[in-house]
């Protein structure tokens, strides 16, 4: 029997600023992302997407962030996640901003422990006290490490989901001040856009996976900000200096070759801000990529 990914859209875009990452799930699927994975002999589980507020509807949460929002949202993902693993299917979070991960990641380690592969631009690791824009997406990983605002630390189960010794960070290269500070002292390892430019990208999975050696499954998590503004120019907060078209692709084939991935978010993809799709279809190529697709 061909294992199963289960395809669980989370069309949240209330942890930032920009209007249009709720498309990202519209987009994935229009690129072709069902029809890719079973190209590769995995049998396609789509259970549509997890029901989001409307941001115009929200107004009188605006001053909280939408928090109670984002909270519910997170807690359906979590759910989602954890029935998926439980039922033996890899789920596949397509975002929706980042911070749907609070919910992706609690769920996959609801009865067994993981490790996670954050890829991103950014540590997504304020708090409520260092953030300089409130935006709740740039919290998310803190929150996961039992950090910041409680009602998003407990989400799905009481406490901290992951201890900083189960993370790997690759592609960072935007921190803000305190935000950078925290990182420093969180034991976290984290391979910034200097490895890779140093050591290659190659060298920095292999390592990152040597890392978790401790963890059997992984969680990768994407965010398709860490990709430079040049190949992927639909994302809602560009940096400058990412990973080409091609270390991307080299990450996800070495993270592959592990045969330890057991859940995937892609997340961040605004639709509005990208140019004929072209993000999303690099997504689903990273997905393939990820998923085993082999060149020869
Ligand atoms: N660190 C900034 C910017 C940011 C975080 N994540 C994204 N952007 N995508 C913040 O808002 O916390
Ligand atoms: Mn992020
Ligand atoms: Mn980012």
């Amino acid at each position: 029997m061909s294992a199963t990914i289960q395809i669980i859209g989370v069309p949240i875009d209330l942890g930032q600023a920009h209007r249009g990452v709720d498309m990202g799930p519209g987009a994935m699927r229009y690129a072709g992302l069902a029809p890719r994975l079973a190209a590769l002999g995995y049998h396609i589980r789509d259970t549509g997407n997890i029901a989001v507020p409307i941001r115009e509807t929200l107004c009188e949460e605006r001053q909280q962030h939408y928090l109670p929002a984002i909270r519910q949202i997170c807690r359906a993902a979590y759910e989602a996640g954890r029935r998926a693993v439980e039922e033996g299917a890899v789920p596949l979070f397509i975002g929706g901003d980042h911070t749907l991960a609070i919910g992706s990641i609690g769920g996959v380690t609801h009865n067994a422990p993981a490790g996670l592969i954050w890829i991103d631009a950014h540590a997504d690791f304020n708090t409520p006290a260092t953030t300089l824009t409130g935006n709740i997406h740039g919290m998310t990983l803190a929150a996961l490490l039992g950090e910041g605002d409680q009602e998003l630390v407990d989400v799905g189960r009481p406490g901290p989901k992951l201890e900083p010794a189960d993370v790997v960070m690759i592609g960072i290269r935007d921190l803000d001040p305190e935000e950078r500070t925290r990182l420093r002292e969180s034991g976290i390892m984290v391979y910034t856009m200097r490895d890779i430019d140093e050591r290659g990208v190659g060298a920095v999975t292999r390592e990152a996976l040597e890392r978790l050696e401790h963890r059997e499954r992984l969680h990768v998590s994407l965010d398709m900000d860490c990709l430079d503004p040049q190949v992927c120019p639909g994302v809602g907060t560009t940096s400058p200096g990412g990973l080409s078209y091609r270390e991307a692709q080299l990450l996800m084939e070495v993270l592959a070759d592990s045969e330890r991935v057991r859940a995937l978010d892609i997340v961040e993809i605004n639709p509005i801000l990208d140019q004929r799709n072209q993000t999303a279809a690099l997504a689903v190529e990273l997905a393939a990529s990820l998923f085993g697709k082999r060149i020869l």
